[in-house]
Formats: structure tokens, sequence, C-alpha cells
């Protein structure tokens, strides 16, 4: 398993951590999610480096991408 913090500018209250927790658990290999409003960092626990893409797609779609 490896973790890995992205940086989400557009979280701006506890609907986007919420909605980001909520759909990043739907992406396959996704073993936990915390998104926090204070810092707007995203941390993911993937069970493969190769979920990685899927999770910056999932948050992209939704409407919260990651920065680069
Ligand atoms: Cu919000």
């Amino acid at each position: 398993m490896s973790t890995k913090t992205y940086e989400v500018p557009g979280i701006s209250c506890g609907h986007c951590t919420a909605t980001i927790e909520r759909e990043l658990k739907f992406v396959e290999g996704v073993e936990g999610v915390k998104a926090e409003l204070e810092t707007k960092r995203v941390t993911v626990d993937v069970n493969s480096d190769d979920v990685l893409a899927e999770v910056e797609a999932m948050l992209a779609e939704i409407g919260y991408p990651a920065a680069a």
C-alpha cells in the first residue's frame, strides 16, 4: 500500500470534503481517503501506485482537480 497527498485548491467547505471522500472511495484500489478543508489537501491510501491515475481522473471528473 502507498499513500499520496494532493493539493486540491477547489476545496472550500465541508460539502467539498464529503463529496471527495465519498467519490474517491468508489475508485477500485483506494483503501482510504481523507480530505481536509483547512489545508485543502486530499490524502489517499492505495493498494497500487497504478490506482493514482484513476484517483486523479476522478478528482478532475467531480470538479476538484488536483494542483499540478
Ligand atoms: Cu464546498
